[in-house]
């Protein structure tokens, strides 16, 4: 791990919600420029682009058609070198979206497989026969209806386990395997600091493609796809030959990952990646419909998964720590309340994610306490996956159109997506034409501006706590300890460095909550309430003090 990523704090900026700058309603790269000192002064060291790449964007940019350049919706490439030289004069790194476990059904590799379903670029991809006249397995796609799609004359299919429109490639030929270094290399080359690597957990298959337990109408891929029987060669591999060459990071999102595969994938002495991205705190309410629910969050549960992961990643790998992302919906109105106590929730959730040990994620107007889009209408939507779930569920399942509607209010990727809010002016400062998304409609409250100049803002209340993290040692190297287990209204925990330890409070409710107080050498070292609240915890209070570790318990 370069030691540059030790302290280090993250922000994922998603590219075409982030910042325009020619009107085109579309976020830029010049717009990104335009912003880079307002996340310097906000602390960030690192920021990860999602994907800035050629693309026709069925999947905002995660079907990528030509690795080698820019979007012509985001800029070009003298923009993008620009933006490099800008962030490295401002001390800070660039980490670029990798999504190669599948390209664009557009990528000349692709089309070159679809004109010779029997040459040497069909075998970049899964071309397969069907099976008695039917697809090769049952698989669902991530994104809805079968992973298989039929090749046109001929009499195979090919696998994509996301959209149609992203073919999944083919690890297990060499001849990809070295594109895609070389195209890393590439960029690494040109200065960028490091990988996000999109679903780098399902590069690997098991060739025989068996069907999988069925779940609704179609089968389950994931023990044949995910966590593959060469992906952990071939990541040592990409070290080897790429990675390990250049002083840079790296994170996997991995899919489904359990805690033993994520030693293998992120273990200190196993020469793949840095850190990786593990998602069970984020799919806690899944049931039924998969991800589409509307469960409340269960604490005890919630405090369950990252026990699990600070506790069994110490000493052996570096946890990364999110609430949010792309993905998923606004942390402040999924774990917090986005209503009366939006800012307390919004501080108190960054506390108890900013304090734990790991590297923090912040996602653009996390640190504003944006919160859930609030469509009302499916055509507000933009995002593939929760148009096709909507048809699946409703159409084709059980699901009442209103609970479905319920569903993406609460769980949609394009909660997130909404363009980010600057200030009060039109369309929030983040376009002057027509936002390729609707712009959330409380921006005249929550906005970068107004909170930019106010000091008990949720954006200056990040500051501190990335300032914190800067300089306390504690928080980045103290082991970390759960405590209140079966709370269901507190989240506790402490870390402990030396002869100090830090103890961080976190109230998940509305509600006061006993608790014992405060020991007598307690220095709080951040709050997000002005005065101190005695033998209960108010609404949504957060509170980290240090004590030294023989005074803990002395009151
Ligand atoms: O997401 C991977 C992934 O597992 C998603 O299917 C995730 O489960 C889903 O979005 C949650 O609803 C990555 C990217 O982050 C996502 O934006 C892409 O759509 C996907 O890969 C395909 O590249
Ligand atoms: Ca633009």
């Amino acid at each position: 791990m370069p030691n540059w990523l030790n302290d280090a704090v993250f922000y994922e900026i998603y590219p075409q919600s982030f910042q325009d700058s020619n009107g085109d309603g579309i976020g830029d790269l010049r717009g990104i420029i335009s912003r880079l000192d307002y996340l310097k002064e906000l602390g960030i060291d690192i920021v990860w682009l999602s994907p800035i790449y050629k693309s026709p964007f069925v999947d905002q940019g995660y079907d990528i058609s030509d690795y080698y350049n820019i979007a012509e919706e985001f800029g070009t490439m003298e923009e993008f070198d620009e933006l490099l030289a800008e962030a490295k004069k401002r001390d800070m790194y660039i980490v670029m979206d990798l999504v190669v476990n599948h390209c664009s059904d557009q990528h000349e590799w692709f089309q070159k497989a679809l004109a010779d379903p029997d040459g040497e670029y069909a075998d970049y991809f899964y071309f397969v026969k069907g099976k008695d006249g039917k697809a090769p397995s049952n698989y669902r796609s991530y994104f809805g209806g079968s992973t298989w799609e039929k090749v046109p004359d001929s009499d195979k299919y090919y696998l994509h386990m996301f959209a149609k429109e992203q073919p999944d490639l083919n690890w297990d030929n060499t001849d990809v395997r070295t594109q895609v270094y070389d195209m890393m290399r590439w960029w690494l080359e040109k200065g960028v600091d490091g990988f996000r690597m999109d679903v780098i957990s399902l590069i690997s298959k098991n060739p025989d493609f068996p069907d999988g337990e069925v779940k609704g109408l179609y089968g389950d891929l994931t023990p044949y796809c995910a966590h593959g029987p060469h992906v952990h060669e071939y990541l040592q591999e990409m070290n080897r030959e790429v990675l390990s060459k250049y002083d840079i990071m790296t994170v996997g999102e991995t899919a489904c990952v359990t805690l033993e595969e994520a030693k293998k994938y992120a273990g200190e002495d196993r020469n793949e990646l840095n850190m990786v991205f593990q998602f069970e705190h984020v799919e806690l309410g899944s049931g039924k419909y998969g991800k589409w629910n509307d469960a409340p969050v269960d604490l005890v549960q919630l405090k369950k998964v990252f026990k699990k992961w600070e506790e069994g990643l110490e000493g052996i790998g570096w946890n990364a720590l999110f609430w949010g992302n792309h993905d998923q919906p606004r942390a402040v109105s999924r774990f917090g309340d986005d209503r009366e106590y939006r800012e307390c929730s919004a501080k108190m959730l960054g506390v108890c994610l900013h304090l734990m040990k790991g590297t923090p994620y912040i996602y653009q107007g996390e640190e504003l306490g944006m919160t859930n889009a609030g469509f009302e209408n499916l055509s507000d939507y933009r995002d593939l996956e929760s148009i096709n779930a909507y048809h699946e569920l409703v159409e084709e399942q059980d699901v009442p159109a209103e609970q479905m509607m319920t569903y993406l209010k609460k769980i949609s990727r394009d909660n997130a997506r909404t363009p980010m809010q600057w200030n009060d002016e039109e369309n929030a400062g983040f376009t002057t034409g027509t936002p390729w998304i609707a712009v959330n409609k409380n921006y005249k409250e929550i906005n970068a501006k107004a909170q930019i100049k106010d000091p008990d803002s949720v954006y200056n209340f990040y500051r501190k706590l990335i300032q914190l993290r800067h300089e306390e040692e504690i928080v980045v190297h103290g082991s970390f300890e759960m405590l209140s287990e079966d709370s269901e209204q507190i989240f506790a925990y402490q870390r402990v460095l030396d002869d100090t330890k830090l103890v961080v409070l976190c109230n998940f409710t509305p509600n006061h909550v006993a608790f014992d107080g405060l020991p007598k050498k307690a220095k709080i070292v951040i709050t997000n309430y002005k005065t101190e609240g005695g033998s209960f915890l108010r609404p949504y209070e957060a509170v980290a003090y240090k004590v030294p570790v023989e005074e803990a318990s002395d009151k």
